[in-house]
């Protein structure tokens, strides 16, 4: 298999790339000074800590699962920050980094993987889906959606602020969904303003790419009229860059934009995974000595950019996180079962009043005399 391009800006080990190399992508990250570049760092460490703390909730029985975003910090944080408040991004289970930077609090994405609600945040208060766990669907509702977009008038208006993109987050196994194809005929015969991100994570919890395509998962997007891009996964600056670019085709009415961030899980796929069941330690090693959050670190201290008071701030944010989610999961209560029936239509429907009431009298036959 040819390996097609890499887009890279920060090589592994901090450097910045040839600026003629990507001039255009280059430009989209001209204003990210050190103090933005801080804050991409800051989001990264507390996603990340967010994981660790996640996974030790599951591990002491809190959560019932946990999927971690290890290692896909910078894919998932730089494609993020590209976006505009108005975008509407479709994710799949795994885009804490994603979640984070659209403002979602940490502790309500845990709702979920506690088994007390089927989302756990307002998707309009943050333009951000709940999460979806049927691999690929979400892209064929992100595909109407934009499409939808499209319709109300709110692409190529020339006013930053009204035109909008949809972003649909999804892994390289999702490429091999029926669904996932569907959206791409979709959205590429529709021009939908739409930016298909797959986070190639090099596995689908025991199948390695190479067992989903013949092709580099980037091609698929090819055969589907769809400008497609490879960018280096672990690199923040240029995930930001591209993610820049494909949203500024979709806002202005060029269309859809397939990406492949080329990046690792370097976790299990959840908690219930055991990956040292099917790859190999030298595998993780290597990879781990691309690990997005040191890279930026790295060119954080070739900068000059990182001192003490900055690095104890955001451990202590850290810490302040971690021990926040610990004292709310286990404060989490189970929603009484009449909730069932709230946001199944946005307005009030007969027949789920109708069901709520019936409910409610078959429950009551199971409370003893004298308890009401
Ligand atoms: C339609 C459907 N088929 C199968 C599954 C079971 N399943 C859960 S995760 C997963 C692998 C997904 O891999 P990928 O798309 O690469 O995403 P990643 O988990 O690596 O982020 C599968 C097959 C599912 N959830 N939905």
């Amino acid at each position: 298999m040819n390996e097609p391009d890499l887009v890279q800006l920060l090589s592994p080990t901090g450097h910045r790339a040839d600026p003629d190399a990507h001039p255009d992508l280059e430009a989209r990250v001209a204003h990210l000074d050190a103090a933005a570049l801080r804050e991409l760092y800051r989001d990264m460490v507390l996603v990340r800590r967010f994981d660790t703390e996640s996974t030790s909730l599951q591990r002491q029985g809190e959560l019932g699962l946990f999927p971690q975003a290890l290692g896909q910090e910078a894919a998932q944080v730089g494609s993020g920050r590209a976006m505009a408040r108005q975008d509407y991004v479709f994710p799949s289970y795994r885009e804490h980094g994603v979640a984070h930077v659209r403002g979602v609090d940490m502790v309500d994405v845990l709702r979920q993987f506690r088994g007390i609600d089927h989302g756990g945040w307002d998707p309009a208060e943050h333009n951000f889906h709940l999460y979806t766990l049927v691999i690929g669907s979400h892209t064929l509702h992100a595909t109407g959606y934009a499409m939808g977009v499209q319709r109300d008038g709110l692409v190529g208006t020339g006013d930053p602020e009204r035109d909008t993109a949809v972003v649909a987050y999804f892994g390289d196994g999702a490429t091999a969904q029926g669904d996932t194809n569907e959206a791409f005929v979709f959205a590429a015969v529709n021009n939908a303003p739409l930016v298909l991100f797959c986070q190639n994570n090099q596995w689908a919890i025991s199948e390695p790419t190479t067992k989903q395509s013949r092709v580099p998962i980037v091609e698929r997007g090819r055969g589907f009229g769809v400008p497609s891009v490879r960018v280096d996964g672990n690199d923040v600056l240029a995930c930001y860059a591209v993610t820049a670019e494909a949203l500024e085709r979709a806002r202005t009415g060029g269309g859809p934009t397939f990406i492949e961030a080329y990046t690792y899980r370097m976790g299990a796929h959840t908690t219930s995974d055991d990956p040292t069941r099917y790859r190999s330690a030298a595998e993780e090693e290597e990879w781990r000595r691309r690990d997005p959050i040191d890279r930026l670190r790295l060119h954080l201290e070739q900068l000059g950019a990182l001192d003490g008071e900055f690095l104890a701030e955001v451990e202590a944010q850290g810490e302040a996180l971690g021990e926040r989610l610990r004292r709310e999961v286990r404060a989490m209560a189970a929603p009484s079962s009449g909730s069932m029936f709230e946001h199944v239509y946005a307005t009030p429907h007969a027949g789920v009043e109708a069901e709520r009431a019936w409910f409610a009298e078959y429950e009551a036959l199971f409370v003893e005399e004298g308890t009401r």
